[in-house]
């Protein structure tokens, strides 16, 4: 079967280029998102999120007529949903009221021989779950989870697994898990993604989907939560601790990620936590990472006020408020402009709202931070900062801090949470 018009639910950093892709495939494909604004912006050809060359393909997939947004479903062959899957609450318990309201919205449009595809990362059983809504508003039709082999729908999970900054390679060339609900659910989701994927499309069924993609994310949580702990270990043993990694990586079977001033984004922080609600009493490592990783702002914040009192001993005629506080990077990884959980920015608005010192921030990827963080701090410029800042703070390491000289920072106290200077 080929497909003529597909439905992308969902148009943000992974649905947007997703749809993009598949409509740079000559499919017809029709976009919905909730934000009217986005919409907009695509149907004039733009994006609205950063994501190197998306910009291109959106134009051409728009000019060319193969891509159009719009903020209500309309019929289509497949439906992919790409919808955020957030936690909520204090114990992490995973809301899927955007997958429900997703389903909601295209089950008036759906018909026979569809295809339902739920792309969002999501705890074991969403997909489930997704197909229960979907068959309680279309009692007429028949589901998988009913119907088996025979039914009207079929329902798979496909999760995306691309990297933020190369998301459009990655789309295209990595690997992707097919996790249908039956054996035709996998093979109707294998035809589609293979108009665009070039990796191998591995078939399995909807659990082991779900529980492949948090495993992924789930396991570099846990890495980073051991190079964190290491990073905390050696500051109390006077050891540094990039020398000490770079050691232990040349043993042929270690290989230790990098500490840093916390995890931050919208996947790796988010998704063991939907491990942990589905087994809470054995997640336990799962889970105690995701508690290291967490603390690690804190521990930043922690160094920060300690250098402050160092200083206030050993240069007596200054007082707190005339020690000035230099935060490098912002967001929640190098190079990009997302803020999004980012520790980084976490631990700069912690130093802002509750230290006396004047704190300075430089983020050279964005051009003004949003309104409700403005008003606690203000972006200078690198030059700036650094002439001024008796402490820099390096939270995040973008190409352009790893060129400060030595001699620039020569006299003040330097805390590398991500040992760019190492
Ligand atoms: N980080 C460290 N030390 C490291 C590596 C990363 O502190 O050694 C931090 C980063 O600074 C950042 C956070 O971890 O704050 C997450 O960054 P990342 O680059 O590890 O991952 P993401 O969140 O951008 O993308 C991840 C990817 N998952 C894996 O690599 C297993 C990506 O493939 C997924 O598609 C994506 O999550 C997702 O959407 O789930």
């Amino acid at each position: 079967m080929q497909f003529k018009t597909i439905s992308m639910i969902g148009l943000g950093y992974i649905g947007l280029p997703t749809a993009a892709v598949f409509a740079s495939r000559k499919i017809k494909v029709i976009g919905v998102d909730v934000n009217q604004k986005a919409v907009d912006t695509i149907n004039r050809g733009e994006i609205h999120i950063v994501e190197p060359d998306l910009d291109m393909v959106v134009h051409a997939a728009v000019k060319e007529g193969y891509l159009r947004a719009t903020t209500k479903p309309e019929p289509a062959e497949a439906f992919l949903i790409a919808v955020p899957t957030p936690f909520k609450g204090e114990n992490h318990e995973p809301d899927l009221r955007y997958i429900e309201s997703a389903a909601k919205a295209i089950a008036p449009v759906l018909a026979k021989g569809n295809l339902v595809i739920l792309e969002s990362t999501s705890p074991v059983g969403a997909t489930e779950q997704m197909a229960e809504w979907l068959a309680e508003a279309r009692p007429d039709l028949t589901f998988p989870q009913t119907h088996g082999e025979e039914s009207d729908i079929r329902i798979a999970h496909c999760p995306e697994r691309v990297l933020p900054g190369h998301v459009l390679r990655e789309l295209v060339r990595n690997d992707r898990i097919i996790g249908g609900m039956t054996a035709k659910c996998s093979q109707l989701a294998c035809t589609l993604y293979k108009s665009f994927v070039e990796g191998e499309c591995v078939v399995t069924n909807a659990r082991t989907a779900e529980m492949c993609k948090l495993t992924e994310n789930s396991f570099r949580d846990v890495n980073i939560a051991f190079a964190n702990e290491l990073s905390m270990i050696c500051d109390k043993l006077d050891i540094n601790v990039w020398e000490l990694i770079k050691l232990a990586n040349r043993h042929p079977r270690v290989n230790i990620l990098q500490p840093g001033p916390g995890v931050g984004g919208h996947c790796i922080a988010v998704d063991p936590w939907f491990i942990v609600s589905n087994t809470p009493e054995v997640a336990r490592l799962v889970r105690m990472a995701r508690v290291v990783n967490d603390s690690k702002p804190q521990w930043v914040v922690d160094k920060v006020k300690c250098a402050i009192a160092d200083i206030l001993v050993s240069e007596p005629q200054k007082s707190i408020v005339d020690v000035t506080v230099a935060c490098l990077g912002l967001t929640f990884k190098p190079d990009i402009d997302d803020l999004r959980e980012s520790p980084a920015l976490a631990i700069a608005k912690d130093l802002s709202e509750k230290l006396a010192s004047r704190v300075l921030v430089v983020e050279p990827n964005i051009t003004a931070l949003p309104e409700k963080i403005s008003e606690h701090m203000g972006l200078v410029d690198l030059d700036f900062a650094l002439a001024k800042a008796d402490i820099v703070l390096l939270l995040v390491d973008h190409a352009g801090f790893k060129s400060v000289s030595a001699a620039r920072v020569q006299g003040k106290t330097v805390i590398d949470t991500r040992g760019l200077w190492a």
